[in-house]
């Protein structure tokens, strides 16, 4: 079996996916999701003009041999780019196997350890009143979970994943267009003084049955994560995710020793080696991974495995950077997975994205629920496909009040 062909996409419904389709001499194809968020154009790059036309001849059936000879033979290993690329390609030949196989993807890691994965939706307002407004709008969709940010009084310009203006707390998706970056004015300690209250009033409003996400993106110092972790305590959150830089692991420890509020990290993590020693030493209760970032289904499994040996359960990123391509591998790895923890969701199923990403997976009531279709169960449309070019974008960029650049 050969590899004759393979074609990269790049473009979608509000967001530049790139898209893989790789092309056997058997006629059956494979699907990879490469959207590396505002950098779009790299990977597909990287896939056009070093790693495809290395791929064409190769057997699609030695994805272990195939993942290994492009991360290997790229000398300068890892880094978001070639992760993304490689995980495409990896993502393709799985999908070519199953399709091989006649079997959805989950039957070939192991079956089915759950019959559907409980999903979490994103909550936000920007203020309160809008903040409560939208959890109550999920609630009653049948979510079980739900991420909570709120615009902080007195910010003097809206935070991460916040409304820049009132009034539309449901379906809210940062919006990234145009090629220079927004700039957000940002203040620790007018956060620090307003969230742990905030996330109190959404818990006395709905109860301890709800599950509680908060991101705090990045925007701390170790000593003011460990302060927020253990004043959010008797909120019970399900996480506080990214409460400082990811680089520094060694903040986490400060923030253990202090806290026991669950902690979910990895969504910037490119490989194994990003977060071996979190894992192995028990900093961290969710890793957050994603199957376009770090290197596929292939490099995934790997990074799930060890988290299982550590307690440490999956929470895999599901901006809407992820394509239903990767988000349908993020699925079935979710059905196997025998430490799964949850999956971030967002509004995929719109008219236009199942028309050029057609699936039969289904979200219903909070839980995502694989089809058994085999491969990864996604199928893509060249033709609705022509309808969309690619649009730059940038993430914001944040300023201390005093001007000096934050993370955002
Ligand atoms: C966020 C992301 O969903 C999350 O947890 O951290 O939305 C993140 O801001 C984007 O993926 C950045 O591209
Ligand atoms: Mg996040």
């Amino acid at each position: 079996m050969k590899i004759t062909d393979a074609k990269v996409f790049v473009g979608g419904p509000g967001k530049n996916y790139v898209t893989l389709k790789i092309i056997t001499d058997q006629g059956i194809y494979g699907l990879g999701d490469a959207t590396l968020n505002n950098r779009e154009t790299l990977p597909a790059v990287y896939l056009r003009d070093y790693l495809i036309p290395n791929l064409i001849g190769m057997d699609p059936r030695n994805s272990e041999d195939i993942w290994q000879f492009f991360y290997r033979g790229a000398y300068f290993r890892r880094g978001p780019i070639a992760m993304a690329a490689f995980g495409a390609i990896d993502m393709a030949l799985w999908d070519i196997k199953g399709k091989l196989a006649g079997l959805p993807l989950y039957q070939l890691f192991g079956g089915k350890s759950r019959d559907g994965a409980l999903l979490y939706a994103h909550a936000t307002g920007a203020d309160l009143p809008e903040l409560m407004d939208s959890v109550a709008y999920y609630v009653e969709q049948g979510y079980k979970a739900v991420r909570v940010q709120c615009g902080i009084p007195g910010m003097p310009t809206a935070s991460y994943a916040v409304p820049d203006q009132k009034g539309d707390g449901r379906d809210f998706v940062t919006d990234f267009s145009g090629i220079r970056p927004k700039v957000e004015v940002w203040d620790n300690d007018r956060y620090m003084r307003f969230m742990p209250d905030a996330l109190a009033e959404v818990r006395d409003r709905f109860g301890a049955e709800l599950k509680l996400l908060h991101d705090v993106h990045h925007r701390l110092l170790p000593r003011e994560a460990a302060a927020l972790a253990k004043a959010v305590e008797p909120v019970g959150l399900y996480w506080l995710e990214d409460p400082t830089p990811a680089e520094d692991q060694d903040a986490l420890r400060l923030i253990r020793q202090h806290s026991t509020t669950p902690i979910a990290i990895g969504e910037v993590f490119n490989s194994i080696w990003d977060c071996n020693r979190l894992i192995e030493q028990e900093l961290i209760d969710f890793i957050r991974v994603s199957v376009t970032y770090a290197g596929g289904i292939t490099h995934v499994r790997r990074i799930v495995d060890l988290a299982s040996l550590h307690h440490v359960r999956t929470g895999f990123h599901g901006a809407p950077s992820h394509s239903p391509v990767s988000m349908a591998a993020q699925a079935h790895l979710n059905t196997w997975a025998p430490n799964f923890g949850i999956q971030e969701y967002l509004v995929l199923g719109t008219p236009e994205c199942d028309a050029l990403f057609p699936s039969d997976h289904r979200q219903e009531q909070g839980l995502f629920h694989v089809s058994y279709t085999p491969g990864l169960g996604v199928d893509f449309d060249e033709k609705e496909a022509e309808r969309y070019d690619y649009a730059p974008g940038s993430h914001p960029v944040v300023r201390l009040e005093d001007g000096t650049m934050w993370n955002y």
